[in-house]
C-alpha cells in the first residue's frame, strides 16, 4: 500500500474523475475535491472499496480562497504531509460568442476558476510539496491556451494563463524538485460542452456529432504516463489532439 497521495481538483467529472479511477487502480490514496458533494462522496466510496486506498474528500469552490486554506488546512497532518502530485483540473468554459456580447459574469466565472483557483490551490499546496523536496504538479490547460478561436476569447485567455502560469511554476520551483507538466487537450467528451452552452444538450451534443473526440481516459492515461518517469525526467509541455482535430477551430465531421 502506498503512503502517497494525489490531490485532484475538480473530481466529480471527466478529466479529474477518470484520474481518480487510474490512480487508485494503481494504489495511490486520493485527496478528492469539487462543488458537488454527493458525487464526491460516491467516488470515494466506490473507489475505497475497490481498491482498498485511502482517500479524503474535500467539498469547496476553488474560487473561494478561505475555503480552499481552510480544506487543504483541515487534511490530518499525515495526508498533506505525503501530498506527491495535484493535478489543477477544475476548470470550465462558458458561453461562446464574440467579444461585445459576452456575458460579465460567464466571464468572471472563468477567470475566476480557471486562473485565479488554480492559482488558489497552488499556494496551499506547494508548502508539503517543498517540504518532501519533490512534487509535481500538472496544470490542465488546453489546446485553447496555444491558439485562439472564434467566440472563444475569454476561455482561451484563461488557458493561456494556465499556459504561462505551468511555465512560471517550473522556474519558480526548480530549485526543489518539484516537477511542473502542462497539458494541452483538444476536444474531449467530458460534461464540458453542458456547462459551457448552460445545459443546452442539443448544443453540447452537437459538438461531438461526427465526431470522434477524446474521452477522458485518454488524457488520465496520459498524466498517469507522465507521473511515472523517472525522478530526473519531467515531461513539460503536452498538446494532446482526437486525430480528427487538426487544431482548435478544424475538427473533422463526417456529418
Ligand atoms: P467537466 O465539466 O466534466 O469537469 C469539470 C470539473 O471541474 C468538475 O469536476 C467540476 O466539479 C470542477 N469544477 C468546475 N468549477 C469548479 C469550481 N468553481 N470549484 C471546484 N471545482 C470546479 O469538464 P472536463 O473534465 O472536460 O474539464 C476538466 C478541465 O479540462 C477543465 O479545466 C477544462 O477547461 C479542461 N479542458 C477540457 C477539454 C474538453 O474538451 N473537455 C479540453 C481541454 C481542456 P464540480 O462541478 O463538482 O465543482
Ligand atoms: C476545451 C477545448 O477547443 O473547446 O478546452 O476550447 S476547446
Amino acid at each position: 500500500m502506498k503512503t502517497k497521495y494525489v490531490l485532484i481538483t475538480g473530481a466529480t467529472s471527466g478529466f479529474g474523475e477518470a484520474c481518480s479511477h487510474l490512480f487508485a487502480k494503481n494504489n495511490w490514496n486520493l485527496i478528492l475535491t469539487g462543488r458537488r458533494l454527493d458525487r464526491l462522496e460516491k467516488l470515494a466510496s466506490l473507489l475505497i472499496t475497490e481498491y482498498k486506498i485511502k482517500v479524503e474528500i474535500l467539498n469547496f469552490d476553488v474560487r473561494e480562497v478561505e475555503a480552499v486554506n481552510n480544506s487543504i488546512e483541515s487534511l490530518p497532518q499525515n495526508v498533506k504531509s505525503n501530498i506527491e502530485i495535484l493535478i489543477n483540473n477544475a476548470g470550465l468554459a462558458v458561453g461562446r460568442g464574440p467579444i461585445d456580447t459576452g456575458i460579465v459574469d460567464d466571464w468572471e466565472r472563468m477567470i475566476d476558476t480557471n486562473i485565479k483557483g488554480l492559482l488558489y490551490v497552488t499556494k496551499a499546496v506547494v508548502p508539503y510539496l517543498k517540504q518532501n523536496k519533490k512534487g509535481h504538479i500538472f496544470n490542465i490547460s488546453s489546446i485553447a491556451g496555444k491558439e485562439v478561436y472564434p467566440g472563444g476569447n475569454v476561455y482561451c485567455a484563461t488557458k493561456h494563463a494556465v499556459d504561462a502560469l505551468s511555465k512560471a511554476m517550473r522556474i519558480d520551483l526548480v530549485e526543489h524538485s518539484i516537477k511542473v507538466t502542462n497539458i494541452a487537450p483538444g476536444a474531449a467528451d467530458t460534461e464540458f460542452s453542458i456547462v459551457r452552452f448552460k445545459g443546452d444538450k442539443d448544443v453540447a451534443e452537437s459538438v461531438y456529432n461526427g465526431f470522434n473526440p477524446l474521452l477522458a481516459i485518454d488524457i488520465a492515461e496520459t498524466i498517469y504516463f507522465v507521473a511515472n518517469r523517472p525522478q530526473h525526467v519531467t515531461i513539460n509541455d503536452l498538446v494532446i489532439m482526437p486525430t480528427a482535430q487538426a487544431s482548435a477551430a478544424v475538427l473533422w465531421k463526417t456529418e
